[in-house]
């Protein structure tokens, strides 16, 4: 008998019914294959919330697809004799199915690529590894956008250019092959402060259902001591609830995503932002469909242009730019530290406690949420990261751990190129390395924080204020050539002996006490 089973390997970050690997599955000859598997539920220890929403995501995806009449061999991870990784689930369900053939999309994560391939070597039958239909840009794109000959010139690989072309090749908010409105990019009106009399509006909350309680008494039981809170637990976690969180953003907070996209405010952990990243990212949600909702609200007169342009640039632009970068510089990249840092990541990461309330604010409420917005990840968390030179390979643990929308693909890029300037440049043209006096501009925390951000040098002043200057010190030789640093650190050269001085024992005061303390692992609970 011939055998024609085929065998579809669907990954938990791949919860999309129109990707590659379903698109000619058959009910009638094809088993669908997912697994919950230890290896990948420990390869860090994710936040709780984070194994939680995806298990249950996977759960409610196989339930669809039985809906529609698939066979769906789920392996969950508390039934008995679960296999402890990727390869070794596979193989056993060729064999428990006696497939002909193995059919998946390719893994988001090089790691887990590289595994794929040497499944290949192991498996008695064919895998096709097919490619990521869901990014709008396909690895060929985005190599040939970054080799490009342009006629000689040096080629600059910034985000924005590579934005431009997919504009023109996507056609959204494109008139006649112009930008609509006339300007590309509307990032300038996107940097207001937030008056006092704001209104952020209120969430829907999706309850646990069944399946979700299951899975966080299951997550309860085996990842205690993994970072971060399960409950409250309110995240949408079928793919019809992600489509009206889609629409509740829409319709509710992009209208003034751009305008307060930069500030944080205390007690207010999403303000206009999407929270749509953990959904999208696991295929819940088409990037593709939240752009064309997002242009619709502006074609019908519901949001203005520099919101809908900025979520747009977003997900076409930053998403697809992070995930090319990452493709074109694994498997180096992960160990890129262009300026050298070294410092421990300290132990306040894990708890939240301490005095610099800004810090305290985005890790205490990723401890709760699983999620705080990019301005928090970039300029508060990253920024501190930054200017007190703590090693990237911490960083980028701490960040893949924390965050519910973290793979490696995305979190990596936006640790090491953005928020560190771990890789000398190419992500961004310079370091975002601030002083409290952007954080106090852009967020009402310093009114309730222990130090005085108006206050430079001193036990009671913001660390931000001399750690940053400490930092352009520390790291004079690679930023002087950067020719977007040169007024700083032109004021860097001409600081006096003696502040530079106090910058520097201001620093190590900081450096030596008790906020710098390094967590012990075995307590990270
Ligand atoms: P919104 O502000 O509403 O933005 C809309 C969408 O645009 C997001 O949902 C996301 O899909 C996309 N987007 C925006 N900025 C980026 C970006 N820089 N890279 C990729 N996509 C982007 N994003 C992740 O998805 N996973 C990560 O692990 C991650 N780690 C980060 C680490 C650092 C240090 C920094 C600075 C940024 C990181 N980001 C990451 C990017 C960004 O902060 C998050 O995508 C965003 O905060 C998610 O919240 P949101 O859905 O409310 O985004
Ligand atoms: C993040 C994650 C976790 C925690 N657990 C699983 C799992 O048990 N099974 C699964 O298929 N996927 C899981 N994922 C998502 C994977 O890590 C992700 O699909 C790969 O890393 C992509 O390369
Ligand atoms: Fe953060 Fe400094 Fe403001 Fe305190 S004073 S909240 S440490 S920026």
């Amino acid at each position: 008998m011939v055998k024609d089973k085929v065998l579809r390997f669907v990954l938990g970050d791949q919860l999309s019914r129109w990707i590659s690997s379903l698109e000619d599955a058959r009910p009638d000859t094809d088993v669908i294959f997912m697994a919950e598997v230890m290896a990948e539920a420990t390869s860090v220890k994710h936040h709780k919330k984070k194994i939680a929403f995806l298990f249950s995501a996977m759960r409610h995806f196989a339930e669809n697809l039985r809906d529609e009449g698939f066979t769906v061999d789920y392996l969950c991870l508390d039934a008995q004799n679960s296999p402890g990784d990727f390869g070794s689930a596979l193989a056993e369900a060729v064999e428990r199915h006696d497939a002909a053939r193995v059919v998946m999309t390719e893994p988001s994560e090089m790691r887990v690529l590289e595994a794929a391939e040497s499944w290949r070597e192991e498996l008695d039958v064919d895998l096709d590894i097919l490619a990521d239909n869901r990014f709008l840009a396909s690895h060929e794109d985005f190599v040939s956008w970054a080799t490009k000959d342009d006629g000689g010139q040096p080629k600059s690989l910034r985000m924005e250019y590579f934005y431009r072309e997919m504009r023109r090749r996507t056609g959204y908010l494109m008139d006649d092959g112009e930008p609509t409105g006339g300007e590309w990019n509307y990032d300038a009106e996107n940097r207001k402060s937030l008056p006092d009399s704001i209104k952020v509006p209120k969430r829907p909350e999706f309850a646990p259902d069944e399946t979700t309680r299951a899975v966080m008494e299951l997550v309860a039981d085996r990842f205690d001591g993994h970072f971060g809170d399960l409950e409250p637990f309110d995240y949408p976690v079928k793919a019809k609830d992600a489509k009206a969180y889609l629409d509740w953003f829409v319709a509710e907070a992009l209208p003034c995503f751009g305008d307060w996209q930069d500030a944080m405010k205390q007690g207010e952990p999403l303000l206009f932002h999407s929270h749509l990243s953990t959904l999208i990212n696991c295929g819940l949600l088409d990037p593709r469909e939240c752009c064309e909702k997002a242009e619709q609200a502006y074609r019908d007169g519901d949001a203005p242009l520099n919101a809908v342009e900025g979520f747009i640039r977003q997900i076409i632009g930053w998403r697809e730019f992070i995930r090319g970068v990452y493709w074109l510089k694994m498997p180096d990249y992960a160990n890129s530290n262009a300026l050298e840092a070294t410092r421990p990541l300290p132990g306040f990461f894990w708890t939240g406690e301490t005095a610099m309330n800004c810090l305290g604010q985005a890790i205490s409420e990723t401890r709760s949420n699983a999620y705080a917005h990019h301005i928090q990840r970039l300029m508060v968390i990253g920024n501190f990261c930054l200017i007190a030179g703590i090693d990237p390979r911490e960083v980028q643990e701490w960040f893949l751990i924390v965050y519910s929308d973290a793979y490696e693909w995305v979190e990596m890029p936006n640790v090491v190129g953005m928020a560190l300037f771990a890789d000398g440049g190419f992500v961004a043209s310079k370091p975002y390395a601030a002083s409290g006096s952007y954080i106090n501009k852009m967020s009402d925390y310093c009114g309730s924080c222990r130090f005085d951000v108006k206050q430079k040098s001193g036990e009671k002043a913001c660390p931000f204020n001399y750690l940053y200057w400490n930092f352009l010190s520390e790291n004079e030789k690679v930023l002087k050539k950067n020719h977007r640093m040169g007024l700083i650190m032109g004021s860097l050269g001409k600081m006096k002996k003696e502040r530079l001085e106090e910058v520097r024992t201001d620093s190590e005061r900081f450096f030596d006490s008790s906020e710098m303390r390094v967590w012990d692992e075995s307590a990270s609970g």
